[in-house]
């Protein structure tokens, strides 16, 4: 009986391997393609990222690194990069990501609604978020949900583009 068990998963654990290893050599191959966007104090009213557009084919694997050049203290001010579905309402999105300091601002009723996202970063800090871009071609909505900052002008278009 036990070695039949043994057998069995023996024989499981051999499939399991067989299995995977198709996926990780995709992987492998397709690294993802790092995009840089900076961040920086507001000039006057005007907030933004250092792109205003990133071009993707659909499916491509993206590294998005974000990185802020910001003087202001992270307790006063912070940037995140939070990529939406098509179709999102930006405006209730916003306003409830306003209210929702208590989760970076992240507003928990709209986690459906994001494709991909990179937490807050304050001065001299980066962080990186890798994810897979959408399969339909369009024009996809990232922001900076710290309140305020996407009505200040901090956002921009994830386009997708065959
Ligand atoms: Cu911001």
């Amino acid at each position: 009986m036990v070695n039949v068990r043994s057998g069995i998963s023996a024989a499981l654990v051999a499939a399991a391997f067989v299995a995977a290893a198709p996926v990780a050599q995709l992987e492998a191959r397709q690294a993802p393609r790092t995009v840089t966007l900076t961040v920086t104090d507001p000039v006057g009213e005007k907030m933004s990222y250092s792109l205003k557009q990133i071009v993707v084919k659909p499916g491509e694997k993206i590294k998005v690194r974000l990185i802020s050049v910001a003087q202001t203290p992270k307790i006063v001010m912070a940037h995140n990069f939070v990529l939406l579905k098509a179709g999102t309402d930006i405006k209730k999105f916003t306003d409830a990501a306003a209210n929702a300091r208590a989760t970076d601002f992240i507003p928990p009723a709209f986690k459906s609604s994001i494709l991909a996202q990179v937490g807050m970063v304050g001065p001299g800090e980066s962080m990186e978020v890798v994810f897979t871009a959408p399969t339909v071609v369009g024009k996809y909505t990232f922001l900076c949900s710290f309140a305020g900052h996407y009505a200040a002008g901090m956002w921009g278009d994830l386009i997708v583009k065959k």
